[in-house]
């Protein structure tokens, strides 16, 4: 109950940051995205990460205000790096409860209508378990935002309940190679049969890939020589505020 009224001043006292990881083309070396990631600037206890707040947000009607928030933040943060000259595409994690929401696609749309951000830029991450809830309204959520012309990626690929159909029934674009299969790889020359199914799937079915919680240059290697072209993790960047990830930009060029 205490964390509850915390978490609601720390929406009204701007307590709550978004951070940014950015994605890199494993050939060029440059950064193609960035995975928003949210954070707490909670006043005694420093960066709190969303995996301890969030949960709590959900059961405590938290999680629509917060999302809310998110999206008006994420806009404004998008004209900042835009004027660094950047097309960076920008993915965000979306909550089911959020989807569910009956006016989540109006909401989605007037954010990036009011921010004139074009909707090719923005990616939403959402995990396999979306399925479980309320799958018609999801696949309708997600087919007027995929018109829109925002793309959806499956986030944690392969850790979730739902089988490969819904691949079929959601406008999907990217998979994203689930951490805990990429901290498996452990020698470049050795043999990761699920991380090479993935890739398969993916490159079947005409997905884009990217691979999360990258941290060794045996995991890049492995990943890049199997056709993984699109990174994400620490081996490159750790989420980052925003200016940073402004200046990281910049240099880049
Ligand atoms: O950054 P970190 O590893 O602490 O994130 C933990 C989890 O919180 C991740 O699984 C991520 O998907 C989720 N998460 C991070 N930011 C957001 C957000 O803005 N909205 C939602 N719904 N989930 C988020
Ligand atoms: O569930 P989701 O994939 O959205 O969560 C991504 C989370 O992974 C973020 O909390 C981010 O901080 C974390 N992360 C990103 N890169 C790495 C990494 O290289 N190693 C580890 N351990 N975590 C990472
Ligand atoms: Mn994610
Ligand atoms: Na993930």
């Amino acid at each position: 109950i205490a964390l509850e009224q915390s978490l609601r001043k720390a929406l009204e006292h701007g307590e709550l940051e978004m951070y940014y990881q950015p994605q890199i083309d494993a050939i060029s070396g440059r950064i193609v995205g960035a995975e928003a990631l949210m954070r707490w600037n909670h006043p005694t206890r420093g960066m709190v990460s969303p995996g301890e707040f969030l949960p709590f947000a959900e059961e405590n009607g938290l999680m629509l205000p917060i999302s809310d928030w998110m999206i008006g933040a994420l806009c404004r943060d998008m004209l900042k790096w835009d004027s660094a000259g950047n097309g960076v595409r920008l993915s965000l994690n979306l909550s089911p409860q959020y989807l569910d929401r009956g006016d989540f696609f109006e909401k989605m749309r007037g954010a990036l209508a009011q921010h004139a951000i074009a909707p090719g830029q923005i990616e939403i991450e959402i995990t396999e378990n979306i399925c479980i809830r309320n799958p018609q309204h999801a696949i309708e959520q997600l087919n007027k935002l995929g018109q829109l012309g925002v793309s959806v990626a499956i986030d944690d690929f392969g850790t979730g309940y739902s089988s490969l159909a819904y691949l079929h029934r959601f406008p999907v674009h990217t998979i994203k190679i689930d951490q805990s299969f990429v901290k498996e790889i452990h020698d470049e020359h050795g043999h990761y049969p699920v991380v090479l199914a993935i890739i398969s799937i993916a490159r079947g079915l005409g997905l884009n890939l990217v691979a999360e919680g990258v941290e060794t240059d045996a995991q890049a290697r492995y990943l890049r020589a199997n056709g993984c072209l699109t990174m994400q993790g620490y081996l490159y960047h750790r989420p980052m505020p925003l200016e940073r990830f402004a200046d990281v930009l910049r240099v880049q060029g």
